[in-house]
C-alpha cells in the first residue's frame, strides 16, 4: 500500500464508507504493510470510544445481547461498531449477526459497522489485533465498540481487556460450568450478567454469582452488579445499560480507566519494542552466524544459553 493509497484509503473510512473501513481493519489486523502509516495518522484521534467488552460461555446469549445493546446505543452514538471475535457458532457469528440486525433495524444498520475476527493467526496475538481494531474504530468516530468473545481461554479472556467495561454473560443453572467461570474470567467482570432470565433458576444463579464474589472479594472498590436480562424479549435491558453507565462513571472517577489505558498502552509499546529488537538484533547477528551456531547446538558442542550468549557478545 502506498501513501496516497493509504491516504486514500483512510480519506474514504473516514467519511464511512464501509468498504473502506472493512479494508483499513484488515491492513491494521494483519498488520499488512501501511498498517504503522494508518496508525500513526490515526491515533490521534484514537481514546474517545466507549469499548465494552461482551464475554462468557458458548451459546449464552452474547450476540442476541450485542443486538440489543447496538440498538440501546442508537440514541447515544452516531457510528456503533461489533466486533465479534471467533464467532464459533454459524447462527450467531459474523454474517448472520449482521443479517439479524439489519432485518430489524435498517436505520441503525446505516451507522452499524460488524466486523468478525478470526481468533487465531494474528503476529502479536489476538488480543494486540483487537486492539489495533478498536483504535481504528475509534479514530473513525465509533462512540460504542461492542467487542464479543467466548470466554473459554486465556486469549479470549485477554482480548476483553480491551474494554472500558467488561459484562461477563452467564445463564441459570450453569451449575458445575460457574466454577469454571470462577477460574479466570469473573476477576475481570465490571458487569455480570445473568441472561436467558425468561428461564428457570435465574434468581439461584443470581444468588450463587453474589455469593462467588463475595468469597472473592478484596479485587477493586468496583463490585460488580448482578442484572437479570432476556435477550430475547429485552427484559432487563436497561438495567444493563445503566449498570455500564455506572461502572464507566465509577471507572472514569477512580481513574480505573486511565490505569487500563496505561495497561493496554504499555502492553502494546513492549511487545512492539520486542518484536522491533528481535529484529534488529536477528540483522546484526546474521544468518550464517545465527546457522553456524544452531548447527553446534544441534551437534551438542554448545548448549542454546550458551550459543545465545555468543551470537550476543559480539
Ligand atoms: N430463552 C432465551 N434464549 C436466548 C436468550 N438470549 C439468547 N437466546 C438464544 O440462545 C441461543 C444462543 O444465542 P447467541 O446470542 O447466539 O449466543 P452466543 O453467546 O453469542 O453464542 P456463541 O457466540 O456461539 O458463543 C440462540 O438460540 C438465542 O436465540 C434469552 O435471553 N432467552
Ligand atoms: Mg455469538
Amino acid at each position: 500500500m502506498t501513501t496516497t493509497v493509504a491516504g486514500d484509503l483512510l480519506a474514504r473510512a473516514r467519511g464511512g464508507d464501509k468498504r473502506s473501513i472493512a479494508r483499513l481493519l484488515s491492513v491494521v489486523e494483519n498488520d499488512e504493510p501501511g498498517a504503522a502509516d494508518a496508525m500513526r495518522a490515526l491515533y490521534p484521534e484514537t481514546g474517545r470510544a466507549q469499548v465494552i467488552g461482551i464475554t462468557g460461555p458458548p451459546g449464552g446469549g452474547k450476540s442476541t445481547l450485542v443486538n440489543r445493546l447496538a440498538g440501546a446505543y442508537r440514541e447515544s452514538s452516531a457510528r456503533i461498531a461489533v466486533v465479534a471475535v471467533d464467532p464459533s457458532s454459524p447462527f450467531s457469528g459474523g454474517a448472520i449477526l449482521g443479517d439479524r440486525i439489519r432485518m430489524r433495524d435498517r436505520f441503525l444498520d446505516e451507522r452499524l459497522f460488524i466486523r468478525s475476527m478470526a481468533s487465531r493467526g494474528h503476529a502479536g496475538g489476538l488480543s494486540r489485533a483487537t486492539v489495533r481494531v478498536v483504535n481504528v474504530l475509534d479514530a473513525l468516530g465509533v462512540g460504542v465498540v461492542l467487542v464479543e468473545t467466548v470466554g473459554v481461554g486465556q486469549e479470549e479472556v485477554d482480548v476483553v481487556r480491551v474494554a472500558d467495561t467488561v459484562c461477563l454473560v452467564t445463564v441459570p443453572g450453569l451449575g458445575d460450568d460457574i466454577q469454571a467461570i470462577k477460574a479466570g474470567v469473573l476477576e475481570i467482570a465490571d458487569v455480570i450478567v445473568v441472561n436467558k432470565a425468561d428461564r428457570p433458576g435465574a434468581d439461584e444463579t443470581a444468588r450463587d454469582l453474589a455469593q462467588m464474589l463475595r468469597l472473592g472479594k478484596g479485587r477493586t472498590a468496583w463490585v460488580p452488579p448482578i442484572v437479570r436480562t432476556s435477550a430475547q424479549t429485552g427484559d432487563g435491558l436497561p438495567e444493563l445499560v445503566a449498570a455500564i453507565a455506572k461502572h464507566g462513571a465509577w471507572s472514569e472517577e477512580s481513574g480505573e480507566r486511565e490505569r487500563r489505558r496505561r495497561e493496554a498502552a504499555r502492553a502494546e509499546v513492549e511487545s512492539l519494542l520486542r518484536e522491533e529488537l528481535v529484529r534488529r538484533l536477528a540483522g546484526r547477528v546474521g544468518a550464517d552466524r545465527l546457522d553456524a551456531a544452531v548447527a553446534r547446538v544441534a551437534d551438542r558442542a554448545i548448549d542454546p544459553y550458551a550459543a545465545v550468549d555468543e551470537l550476543l557478545r559480539e
